[in-house]
């Protein structure tokens, strides 16, 4: 079976904006809140909501189709074989419960492991980004430009500093150089967000230590498709099974970020 591209496309863009407007729908009513792994690893009744929202259209459409989300209501997976959805209900959880923004709806649609759309909902600007392998990449009916080449010292880095504290997973002693050399740092709490930020050259690379496929799916798709470069933090390759560490940015930046500061491999 071959995958239709265009009509996945055509119905997933349908269900995210429908998505959206629950959860915009939603803000006036009382979220409840639970904690997951530890006490500031939240999830609400709309990031679970959500993702089931999706998944019953899924699989009323698609009942071959694969669903790799977040809060663990779609498949378990070893393989990427056939069409899967990589799906994050809410990336930005914690934003979306203080902050009711800096949250997104992010889904990754892969054929046979290679990503061929990819979704980012910024849901409170009604901003819908949208990534087609070798079609570009659009927020809402705007094509976003190639991405433009920074040195370090012009560019802004997402970085977020509670990993030098927790476990030491971005070690202070490497990450100091390149933190002084960047024109400035940012954290806003959405990986999804973080990376169309770097697909629309709001922010000029992103570098963490740990993801999982349903933060990145979407994104590392925009920013590839725009001429830059997602991997990990050792360079390699990133894997939609697992969690990576993640190292994006325009090529020159990449390549600058990867000999100068992140060459050691200690990471
Ligand atoms: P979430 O809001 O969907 O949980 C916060 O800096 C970013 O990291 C968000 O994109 C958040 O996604 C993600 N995140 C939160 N907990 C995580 C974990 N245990 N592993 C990987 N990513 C996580
Ligand atoms: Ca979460
Ligand atoms: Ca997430
Ligand atoms: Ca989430």
């Amino acid at each position: 079976m071959k995958a239709d591209i265009t009509e996945i496309n055509t119905y997933a863009k349908q269900w995210i904006k429908e998505a959206g407007e629950r959860i915009r729908a939603s803000f006036p009513k009382t979220l409840d809140i639970q904690t997951k792994t530890n006490a500031n690893d939240l999830v609400t009744n709309i990031d679970r909501e959500t993702e089931q929202f999706f998944i019953e259209k899924i699989k009323g459409t698609y009942p071959d189709h694969r669903i790799l989300g977040e809060e663990g209501y779609g498949d378990k997976l070893d393989e990427l074989e056939g069409v899967v959805w990589i799906i994050d209900p809410i990336d930005g959880t914690i934003n979306f419960i203080h902050q009711q923004r800096n949250f997104a709806i992010s889904i990754g649609i892969y054929v046979d492991g290679v990503g061929e759309i990819g979704f980012i909902y910024d849901v409170v600007h009604d901003e819908l980004y949208h990534a087609v392998k070798g079609k570009g990449v659009h927020m809402n009916e705007e094509k976003l430009p190639k991405l433009k080449n920074r040195k370090v010292s012009e560019a802004i880095i997402a970085l977020n500093a509670t990993w030098i504290t927790e476990n030491r997973r971005l070690k202070p002693e490497l990450l100091a150089p390149l933190v002084r050399a960047a024109r400035g740092t940012r954290s806003y709490g959405s990986a999804a967000m973080e990376l169309v930020y770097v697909a629309t050259g709001r922010l000029d690379a992103y570098i963490t230590p740990r993801l999982a496929p349903w933060d990145i799916a979407a994104g590392i798709l925009m920013v590839k498709e725009l001429g830059g470069v997602a991997t990990n933090l050792r360079g390699g390759p990133l894997n939609m099974l697992e969690e990576n560490s993640v190292f994006v940015a325009s090529s020159g930046l990449h390549a600058e970020i990867m000999k100068a500061y992140l060459k050691s491999g200690e990471w």
